[in-house]
């Protein structure tokens, strides 16, 4: 009896740790089937391996190849009582709608539909170090255990746990849409083209590719100097255009999948074409040439500054180095711009390099690691930001999209549980940017916590109010790097270093005097108008149709400047601020009000609530701080009182 008892016990213990939730199964359904389910046929690939492990359904599913169905990754969906058909002409595109299925049976409707993603390109950009750190991350270290991975003879033998760990990342990525990554930190090490790494990377490469996922590889400029000691790295040379033939059939002799080069050159140190007095066309043409036999591409990043233009308006240097350049690369190049022209800041002006290239095609990359955003201690929910971009840049015009990743080796992945909703909403984006921050929060707080409208209902609101919320208590009003030095966490307006470029220093961006603040990019000042279309030109330049919350990123305004709400600029900044506080203090409260439920949802264990919890908390705390330190700062030069 007592054994009995003792049994039941750990039974009922274990139950309920298995259904406790620590987020490490993020958004993805989790309990398989005791035994694969017999209703679902169709030829062996990815899609029938999830659907008979997660299918929980009793109509009948059927996957079918058909050459006619919609090119790449389309599907489509067939629904009825008696069958469900999915179609498409690729295993990967079954994979996305296997993916879709399920999605819709956690979300418990099933519907016909046909998709189609809008981008090809629907790229993961990790900024992962070899040594294990990750540039800009906030959840652990590197998902990549290179140490765990060991060459033996000829094969690579990676550890069972890290093989199981990078599965269930590449079945995150397919479940969301993505088709690719980058391994690895645009700051790139030459070692990362080493023989030992390359093969390493084509292990994890075999890992990913059944789940439709393409490795792509930064690399370093230099690389033959540093690799095979070459005198230069002239992209003109001809020893070195030989060394990167030599190096991209190598790497394609390994992996016949293999997708291409992200190019980070001549930017913040790095190397590149302008070392020779080479243009970046020359050195992109370069690469693209190695890589153009095997079909691979050159994702060329746009964000250069300080080295041809120095002295320029930061903001302008992309459109002046790369414009004058439109038209001279190969077709396999992509440039690849962020979306803002400065550095991920809470809010920017869409990027005028998207209006100024016109015969390359462009990519947009999206930082999803939250390096301006309240890294992964505050909650921030990106989507609403992203749509704003969206709205200026057509994404017929893009050639694809990447999302620098928010991605490490913690127990949720992502530092924040609500920083995997930034993963998860790029995905969604990505596939189709015409869904709505709603209805993808909706769909993400559904499939990561419960289905209770009081929970989802209250949290998507909090979520589609926290990227506001967090320019108001950052930078409102088009206000802009006003971070502390490198780690960018908090404010420090006052910042200036003499032995930094000028360009890194807060102080240079708000420009605040004892006239007023704000830094004049419009026809009086630096000109950085005149690089927009129509009507944005106009409407950037004029200070009175400056939309107001770019005011700053585009006019020197005097503080007693009236602004639509009739109060004066300095008025209105401290409301900006006051909002941003107020509102991070009503998330808290929602999250506080709906403890019981989600204790309830995740069977008693208080683990997700409290983690959360502890990150409102703190995001309070540094609200205020932002609040406090912009005020004090500024209010020295309006020389005018706080809330007024
Ligand atoms: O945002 C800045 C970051 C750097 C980053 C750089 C870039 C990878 O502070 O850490 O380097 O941009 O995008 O190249």
């Amino acid at each position: 009896m007592k054994r009995l008892f003792l049994f039941l016990l750990v039974a009922c213990h274990l139950m309920l740790v298995a259904k406790a939730n620590d987020g490490s199964s993020l958004w993805l359904p989790t309990e398989r089937n005791a035994t694969p389910s017999k209703v679902v046929k169709g030829s062996k690939c990815k899609a029938l391996e999830e659907l008979k492990n997660f299918y929980k359904g009793s109509t009948p599913v059927l996957l079918r190849l058909d050459k006619k169905a919609g090119a790449g990754d389309a599907f489509r969906i067939a629904a009825d009582t008696q069958q469900i058909t999915l179609t498409a002409s690729t295993t990967s595109g079954l994979l996305y709608a296997a993916y879709d299925l399920l999605r819709m049976q956690q979300l418990g409707d099933i519907r016909s539909k046909e998709e189609q993603p809008a981008f090809d390109l629907r790229l993961l950009n990790h900024w992962d170090n070899l040594d294990g750190s990750v540039e800009r991350g906030y959840a652990g270290k590197s998902i990549w255990k290179w140490d765990d991975m060991q060459i033996v003879g000829k094969n690579v033998s990676i550890a069972p746990e890290l093989q199981q760990h990078i599965c269930d990342y590449a079945r995150a990525n397919a479940s969301i849409g993505i088709n690719g990554i980058v391994i690895n930190n645009v700051n790139a090490s030459p070692k990362m083209l080493s023989d030992e790494i390359l093969r390493k990377v084509k292990a994890i490469g075999d890992l990913l590719e059944p789940y439709g996922i393409r490795t792509y590889l930064s690399i370093n400029f230099a690389s033959p100097m540093a690799l095979d000691s070459l005198p230069t790295a002239d992209p003109l040379d001809s020893q070195v255009r030989l060394w990167w033939q030599k190096k991209v059939d190598e790497i394609y002799r390994l992996m016949p999948h293999f997708g291409g080069f992200l190019v980070k050159a001549n930017s913040e140190g790095q190397p590149g074409p302008g070392d020779y007095h080479r243009t970046h066309a020359d050195g992109a043409n370069m690469l693209a040439d190695a890589l153009q036999p095997h079909g691979g591409i050159v994702m060329w990043r746009c964000f250069v500054y300080g080295a041809n233009h120095k002295g320029e308006d930061r903001v302008k240097q992309a459109v002046s180095e790369f414009q004058p350049l439109d038209g001279q690369f190969r077709e396999n190049v992509i440039l690849q711009t962020k979306n803002g022209p400065l550095d991920f800041q809470p809010r920017e002006p869409y990027s005028p390099v998207f209006d100024q290239i016109k015969k390359t095609p462009n990519m947009v990359e999206l930082q999803i690691t939250q390096e301006y955003t309240g890294q992964s201690r505050h909650l921030v929910y990106l989507a609403p930001m992203w749509k704003e971009f969206f709205s200026y840049v057509e994404p017929a015009r893009l050639r694809g999209i990447a999302g620098v990743a928010n991605i490490g080796d913690d127990t949720n992945w992502c530092g924040h549980h609500f920083s995997q909703a930034n993963w998860y909403a790029f995905g969604r984006l990505a596939w189709n940017p015409q869904l709505t921050s709603e209805a993808i929060a909706r769909e993400w707080l559904q499939l990561t916590f419960t289905h209770d409208e009081n929970f989802v209902r209250p949290m998507t609101e909090v979520m589609l109010a926290s990227h506001e919320a967090c320019v108001d208590y950052m930078m409102p009003l088009g206000l802009h790097h006003i971070f502390q030095f490198d780690h960018h966490y908090g404010p420090d307006p006052a910042g200036f270093k003499p032995e930094y470029p000028l360009e890194w220093c807060p102080v240079y961006y708000h420009q605040a005097d004892t006239l007023g603040i704000g830094f004049n990019r419009s026809s009086t000042g630096t000109n950085a108008t005149s690089q927009y279309r129509e009507p944005y030109c106009s409407q950037y330049d004029n200070l009175a149709a400056c939309p107001e919350n770019l005011l700053l990123w585009f006019h020197h305004v005097p503080w007693d400047y009236q602004m639509k709400s009739g109060r004066t600029l300095w008025q209105e900044l401290c409301a900006h601020y006051d909002r941003g506080v107020a509102e991070v203090d009503r998330f808290h409260n929602v999250w506080q009000q709906l403890r019981p439920l989600l204790l309830r949802a995740d069977h008693n264990d208080p683990r997700r609530w409290q983690e959360v919890e502890e990150r409102l908390l703190h995001q309070q705390e540094n609200a205020r701080e932002w609040r406090q330190t912009c005020l004090d700062y500024f209010g020295s030069f309006s020389r005018m009182p706080q809330n007024q």
